[in-house]
C-alpha cells in the first residue's frame, strides 16, 4: 500500500517583506483566502507565523488567537503555529505562542546560523517548549536546520519522554545559509540519523529557494512528506515570481501524484501525527 503524502503550507513567514513580496499573505483575511485555497488544492497542515497593521512579524498573543480561531472556523488544517517566530523574538514572547492554543507547535532543535543571523534555541529553551507542549497536549513539529539536531532530538527524547500524542514528526529545512545543504545527500544523511529516533517517527522536508524540487523530489523518493510555500520559496521557477502559496501546493500534489503517493486529507494528517479529530 502506498503511503500518501502529508503537505504543509508554510504561506508567510517572519522574513519576507510585504513591499517585496505583494503576493505574500499578511493579514488575517489574506491568510484564511490562503488557507482555504491551499486545502483546496492538497494541504493538510498550515505552519503559521503572523505580521501586525503594518505587515511586521509579530507573536501578539491576541493576534495569534484570533487566527487559530479564524483558521478553525474556516477550514479543517491542522494548524501549527511557529515559536521560531523572527530572529529577534524573545524566548518569553516564543514560549506564550503555546497559550494562543494550537494543535500543532514548531520545536527547532537548535541553533543555527541563519544568512547574517542566529536563530538562538538554547538547549534549556527547547527543554521548556516541549515539556509545556506535553502538559498542554500540543503536538510538536521537531524542525531540523542541521544534522546535529537529530541527535538533540534523540537526548530530548531520551531524557524528557515523548511529545503529546505520542508520535515523532520532524521537518527537516534545508538550504538556509548556515545550515544543511538543500540536497539528496543531505537528506540521505538525514535518514541515517533518524533510524536512532523512535520506530515510526515521520518526516517532511523543505528545501529554502532553489533547493525546493531536489528537496520535495528527494523526500517523495525517501517516502517523506513535503512542505511548500512562500515561508521558503519566492520563485516558481527562473525569473518567475511565485503567484500564491496555492500555485506551490498545486505544484507538490502534482508532484505527489506522480509518484503514486497522493495528498492526505487533514483527518488523515491528524490521525498520522497523534492531533486528537477535529470535533
Ligand atoms: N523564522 C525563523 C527564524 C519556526 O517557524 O519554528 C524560524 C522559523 C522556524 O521559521
Ligand atoms: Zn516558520
Amino acid at each position: 500500500m502506498t503511503t500518501p503524502t502529508l503537505i504543509t503550507v508554510a504561506p508567510t513567514g517572519a522574513e519576507s517583506a510585504k513591499a517585496d513580496v505583494p503576493a505574500l499573505p499578511t493579514t488575517l483575511d489574506e491568510l484564511v483566502a490562503t488557507a482555504k485555497e491551499c486545502e483546496a488544492v492538497g494541504a493538510s497542515v498550515i505552519h503559521v507565523h503572523i505580521r501586525d497593521d503594518e505587515a511586521q512579524p509579530t507573536l501578539d498573543l491576541g493576534r495569534l488567537r484570533a487566527t487559530v480561531q479564524a483558521l478553525q472556523e474556516n477550514t479543517d488544517l491542522i494548524i501549527q503555529l511557529s515559536t521560531g517566530g523572527a530572529v529577534t523574538d524573545p524566548e518569553a514572547d516564543r514560549l506564550a505562542v503555546l497559550d494562543a492554543g494550537p494543535e500543532m507547535a514548531s520545536c527547532t532543535m537548535g541553533t543555527v546560523n541563519f544568512g547574517d543571523d542566529v536563530f538562538m534555541n538554547r538547549w534549556e529553551f527547547i527543554v521548556e517548549l516541549h515539556t509545556r507542549m506535553q502538559e498542554r497536549g500540543i503536538v510538536p513539529e521537531f524542525e531540523i536546520f542541521d544534522l546535529g539536531h537529530l541527535t538533540a532530538l534523540q537526548r530530548l527524547l531520551d531524557k524528557y519522554g515523548p511529545p503529546a500524542g505520542g508520535h515523532v514528526h520532524v521537518d527537516l529545512v534545508m538550504g538556509v545559509p548556515g545550515g544543511m545543504p538543500g540536497t539528496t545527500a543531505a537528506l540521505v544523511a538525514c535518514l541515517h540519523a533518524m533510524r536512532d529516533l523512535p520506530e515510526g517517527t515521520t518526516f517532511s522536508a523543505t528545501g529554502i529557494g532553489r533547493s525546493t524540487i531536489p528537496v520535495l523530489l528527494a523526500s517523495l523518493s525517501a517516502g517523506g512528506h513535503l512542505r511548500v510555500g512562500m515561508e521558503d520559496t519566492l520563485t516558481y521557477e527562473r525569473g518567475k515570481p511565485v503567484e500564491s502559496n496555492a500555485q506551490l501546493v498545486a505544484r507538490a500534489a502534482g508532484f505527489a501524484r506522480l509518484a503514486q503517493r497522493p495528498p492526505m486529507s487533514p483527518a488523515e494528517a491528524r490521525s498520522l501525527l497523534g492531533v486528537p479529530a477535529k470535533a
